[in-house]
């Protein structure tokens, strides 16, 4: 390799990581994600909740559209609604938006990703992935605990 090229190669790198860096940050909203866990359920039942907490640390609106994981056929984003006659029920919601600045909670009694047709009895204890899926964003794909 002659040092010419050594020379061109440094020089291009110098120019262009910096710019890669530059539009990371600007491209790409930063949530900060953590709680994450799913409900263990006895193996003859075919669904289950997820749950987590999103804070959207950057300065742009963000609305989570739903979620994929290999463990279930079918994954929908719910919350729990009051019914007339007093009682909640689980309502499907079309999407979810975490406002600049602000932290939404998935958690039991409200908001939470519903798994339908479990392809597996999951292990207490084990952890699956999730692949979180937003309008501004690549899908954030993390390791949810199983937990009762
Ligand atoms: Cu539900």
């Amino acid at each position: 390799m002659t040092c010419a090229r050594c020379f061109k190669r440094g020089l291009y790198l110098l120019l262009v990581l910096p710019w890669l860096a530059f539009a990371g940050e600007i491209d790409e909203p930063e949530l900060f994600i953590d709680n994450m866990w799913v409900r263990a359920v006895p193996p003859v039942s075919s669904t289950t909740a997820g749950y987590f907490t999103v804070t959207n640390t950057s300065e742009v609106p963000v609305t989570l559209l739903g979620f994929t994981t290999e463990i279930a056929g079918a994954g929908e984003l719910h919350t729990m609604a009051a019914q007339e006659d007093g009682t909640r029920r689980m309502q499907r919601l079309r999407n979810v938006p975490i406002p600049a600045g602000e932290t939404v909670e998935f958690a039991p009694g409200g908001n939470h990703l519903m798994l339908f047709r479990l392809a597996r009895p999951l292990e207490e204890g084990e952890q699956v992935e999730l692949c979180l899926e937003f309008d501004a964003t690549a899908p954030y794909c993390l390791p949810f605990e199983v937990r009762r």
